[in-house]
């Protein structure tokens, strides 16, 4: 049986650390807001769970920023990274071909079932799923995890584009059906929903409307297997990238719930506000890709092995350009590129488990690349990366 997000972390990961929030209904109250923030809006706490409800034509928070030169190294030329609808069709296939690629390129992770690179990013993310969510480095590892991946396509498979992002609020804004999103097209994108198979849905994900194999496109079997899962297993276990579109959870993902992920004043509220809570009710743009894409049986919804879904690496590259961007704004500088904040321990926010991250902590994503600190990860145009975003 397939473990999923929910089950996963809020029973046998962190279930004593919920266990006192959980409400008669049985679901997990909203955790506290983290004890050593500073400049916190005093209405926080009960902003924290609840978003505004979506409006019409809500327009960006924040503008597109310049990265001010004094803030970047000069021996940093940055590749641009952009929105996957304006790439050209030939930039969209050279992207896929990479990504087909590195599912051959030589395995450097050591797990079993990794019979390529690719299958290494997906084995290393499942090993440490454990240890990346609902914790104040969530937003920098997967940070690193895409710049690495970016690396590996251009360093391993000859690719010389940057890694593409995914706006899912603009498909959201765009009133086209899911169906008819250009990343699900079946010859220029990633393919499309899975067939409807009825099957468990044990947190009752709204309109799943899919769970079977990817039926077309350049990730449908058998021409590509998903090598590792489900769940935590990472032994050799070929089956098919399966979607499980939910289009109410892919709703999440809109102008709305980025304004109120950036509005936030420093790092801890913003890194809390990306992941927000693990409930079905409660809006969240990190959930949206997933949950919209995977549903209760999708590859995309199963917390460990959501990267075998090549379409994780935009979903998560629009999450990183949301935290970009903030960054980035002159009102969140310089302290956007030198504090972190947040718990070492899933859900630990009021640090009774332990604590909190800072600068120094480190992080690693097994043999794909060697460790780094989060200040390392702060600035995008440093030495141990060195990147920007186009403006979709
Ligand atoms: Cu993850």
């Amino acid at each position: 049986m397939k473990m999923k997000f929910f089950p996963v972390i809020t029973t046998s990961l962190v279930g004593l650390a919920l266990s006192s929030t959980v409400s008669a209904l049985g679901c997990p109250a909203p955790p506290p807001p983290p004890p050593t923030q500073t400049a916190s809006p005093n209405n926080y706490e009960a902003a924290a769970a609840k978003p505004v409800p979506p409006k019409p034509s809500v327009q960006p928070l924040l503008p597109w920023p310049t990265p001010p030169k004094p803030y970047c190294n000069s021996k940093c030329v940055p590749i641009v990274r952009k929105s996957w609808r304006k790439l050209s069709d030939s930039e969209k296939s050279q992207y896929i071909a990479a990504v087909k690629c590195l599912k051959k390129a030589k395995t450097v992770s050591g797990l079993a079932g990794a019979k390529g690179m690719f299958d290494d990013f997906q084995g290393i993310h499942s090993v440490q799923t454990p240890n990346i969510h609902w914790v104040g480095h969530f937003i920098l590892w997967h940070r690193y995890f895409l710049a690495v991946y970016e690396n590996a396509l251009r360093k391993q498979c000859g690719y010389a584009g940057a890694q593409p992002y995914w706006d899912w609020e603009t498909d959201n804004a765009s009133g086209l059906d899911m169906d008819d999103w250009p990343i699900f097209d079946s010859k220029t994108g990633f393919g499309g929903n899975g067939p409807y198979q009825d099957g468990a849905n044990p947190f009752n994900i709204p309109n799943r409307s899919g769970g079977g194999c990817v039926p077309d496109g350049p990730f449908a079997s058998p021409a590509f297997t998903v090598n590792i899962g489900p769940g935590t297993s990472t032994t050799y276990n070929p089956h098919c990238l399966a979607r499980d579109f939910s289009r109410t959870l892919m709703g999440w993902g809109n102008q709305t719930g980025i304004n109120w992920v950036w509005d936030t004043p420093n790092y801890g509220w913003f890194a809390r506000r990306i992941e927000n809570i693990p409930d079905f009710t409660v809006p969240n743009i990190h959930g949206s890709g997933h949950f919209g894409v995977g549903g209760a049986l999708g590859t995309m919804g199963d917390a460990y092995n959501s990267p075998g879904d090549p379409i994780f690496f935009l979903h998560h590259a629009n999450l990183d350009r949301v935290f970009w961007q903030w960054q980035w704004q002159p009102k969140n500088l310089p302290h956007s590129l030198s504090d972190v904040s947040g718990p070492i321990i899933p859900f630990d926010y009021t640090n009774k488990q332990g604590g909190n991250v800072t600068t120094t902590f480190q992080v690693n994503i097994g043999g794909l690349a060697g460790n780094v600190t989060l200040l390392d990860l702060l600035n995008t145009q440093s030495t141990t990366l060195c990147y920007t975003y186009a403006a979709p």
